[in-house]
């Protein structure tokens, strides 16, 4: 090939990914005009969070965790650039073609969009829109790219590098309307309402039971263990939709309906004038590896889903409820967790403020006890009383156990793993939890001693976890290990078989190894 030819592919890929950045990024922007699916972006990635394989989406929560989003993002935009920079050499020798393929690329896109819950046909318009700007960025682009034939060759300058200014020139104001419809769409909130308003404006009422505060003994006080209660900032975040839902708490409204005597309808006036009640609960996901922190301890305030449940009086048939997000998440919670006298909560606060947008904003439930896929739906605007052998939820559709029971559960979170410490005593500490059973002792094993009794702090609720902490005496210079297990109140032991998270959450026991000098 040469070096003329191989710069006109150059231009030529690049007009590709210019003229996709321009038709997603124009699309985006307009999109916030419309619902969040209308996004063509938003739709894809929320698509391929759906229909990406159980294990994949199961890899990527384990591995990245609540960066797993990002990281899904980062893989779109290469694979996106990839494939318009093909395109874009394409339209290099066959700009008809091209066009026809960039014209179904879209019709595609328009397609994802529709199928999403949230949009209608007219949320096809920023997808049009798009599609028609960036095949016209992609024509003149191309068009650009190639050195104009009349350039006469009196002229000085060879057509190649007369041509390359009017192309850069182009790309570049390309590059910059992409861009900054991008950010500029991912930075304001929607036009429609302003999320973030919304929750600055909810006046919280002050609880009618109010959890008790957290005693100084419910900590170890050993720096580097996770705080008991963990910050909402801190707070693990874990759920399918690429875009949080943004709800309007004046036009939220939950409906509970399906096996009952009564349908019910509950707004958000209705719901802040009941008798809200505050429990400091630890929530877990299932997808949390062996010593992961995919879990947290908030206080939550809310009204108890047995009242709720109670108005609308199950049938006797009814053996599960089928809570349903405003995106179309679901998760299937065995009605007995929500109608015995555990606290479970339709949530609207976490740790003394409204739920924070990415936790459930204006509203989610929490059920201590059972994993957060079959429990702790956030953006809640559906309980569809029914039973397990009528209806499944998201995670049992991808191969996760239906009911999803908290298994006992240990972590060290002190020494770090391949710390190196001085020789003498070494303090070893971390958390231990099997909601809603409780915690009854912690046992620590080092280079493979006998199993030893941890100190516990005290328990602040069966519904929480429990910090615990062990001093090993006179540690050696050399390497050494750990490891942990928990036992319930009810004398179940953790077991040490290892097993992967799927489908009910992984076993097995948290070592660390760390060096003595
Ligand atoms: N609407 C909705 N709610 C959801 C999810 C989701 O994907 N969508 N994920 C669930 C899972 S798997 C977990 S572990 C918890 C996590 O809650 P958090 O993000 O507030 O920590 O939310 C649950 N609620
Ligand atoms: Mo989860």
């Amino acid at each position: 090939m040469s070096p003329h030819r191989l710069s006109v592919t150059l231009r030529c890929a690049v007009a590709g990914v210019v003229a996709a950045a321009v038709f997603l990024g124009l699309a985006d922007i307009l999109a916030r005009f419309f619902a969040p699916s209308a996004s063509p972006l938003v739709a894809l990635g929320n698509t391929i969070i759906e229909l990406s394989p159980s294990a994949l989406q199961d890899f990527a929560i384990s591995t990245f965790g609540s960066n797993n989003k990002l990281v899904l993002f980062i893989s779109m935009a290469i694979g996106g650039a990839l494939l318009a920079a093909v395109l874009g050499i394409v339209a290099g020798r066959r700009l008809k073609i091209a066009s026809v393929v960039f014209s179904v690329i879209g019709l595609v896109f328009i397609g994802v969009v529709l199928r999403r819950p949230d949009t209608g046909w007219v949320d096809a318009v920023p997808t049009v829109a798009g599609t028609g700007m960036g095949l016209a960025a992609l024509t003149a682009l191309v068009i650009t790219a190639h050195p104009k034939a009349s350039v006469s060759s009196a002229n000085e300058e060879p057509p190649l590098a007369a041509s390359r200014r009017a192309f850069l020139g182009l790309a570049a104001a390309g590059t910059a309307v992409a861009v900054g419809s991008l950010a500029l769409g991912r930075s304001v909130q929607t036009f429609a309402q302003d999320v973030a308003t919304a929750v600055g404006r909810l006046v919280l009422p002050s609880p009618a039971v109010r959890a008790a505060a957290i005693p100084e003994s419910a900590s170890v006080g050993v720096n580097g263990v996770a705080s008991f209660i963990t910050d909402n900032s801190e707070f693990y975040r874990i759920d399918t939709a690429l875009v949080v839902p943004e709800l309007n708490p004046e036009e939220w409204s939950l409906r509970i309906h399906g096996l009952v005597e009564n349908e019910v309808l509950i707004d958000m006036s209705e719901l802040l004038s009941l008798p809200l009640e505050e429990h400091h609960i630890t929530l877990a996901c299932v997808s949390n590896p062996v010593g992961g922190d995919l879990l947290g301890t908030a206080t939550w305030l809310g009204y108890p889903v047995r009242e709720l449940l109670a108005r609308a009086n199950p049938l006797p048939e009814a053996d599960m409820v089928l809570s349903r997000s405003s995106d179309g998440f679901t998760a299937s919670t065995p009605l007995e967790a929500l109608t015995d006298s555990r606290s479970s909560l339709l949530a609207v606060g976490m740790n003394g403020e409204p739920l924070p947008v990415q936790h459930g904003f204006p509203a989610r439930l929490v059920v201590p006890g059972l994993y957060g896929y079959v429990s702790a739906t956030k953006w809640v605007v559906e309980l569809e009383v029914t039973r397990f052998d009528l209806a499944t939820a998201y995670w049992t559709d991808r191969g996760w156990d239906e009911r999803g029971p908290v298994l006992v559960s240990s972590r060290i979170d002190v020494p770090r793993a391949l710390e190196t410490l001085s020789a003498g005593d070494v303090v070893i500490a971390g958390s231990a939890w099997a909601q809603h059973v409780g915690i009854e002792a912690v046992e620590v094993q080092v280079d493979d001693g006998e199993w030893e009794p941890a100190d516990l702090a005290s328990e602040v609720s069966a519904d929480t976890w429990r910090q615990w902490r062990y001093v090993f005496p006179d540690a050696e210079p050399g390497r050494h290990w750990v490891s942990v297990r928990a036992v319930t109140a009810d004398g179940e032991v953790q077991t040490g078989e290892r097993q992967d998270p799927i489908p009910n959450a992984a076993t097995g026991r948290h070592r660390i190894d760390f060096q003595v000098e």
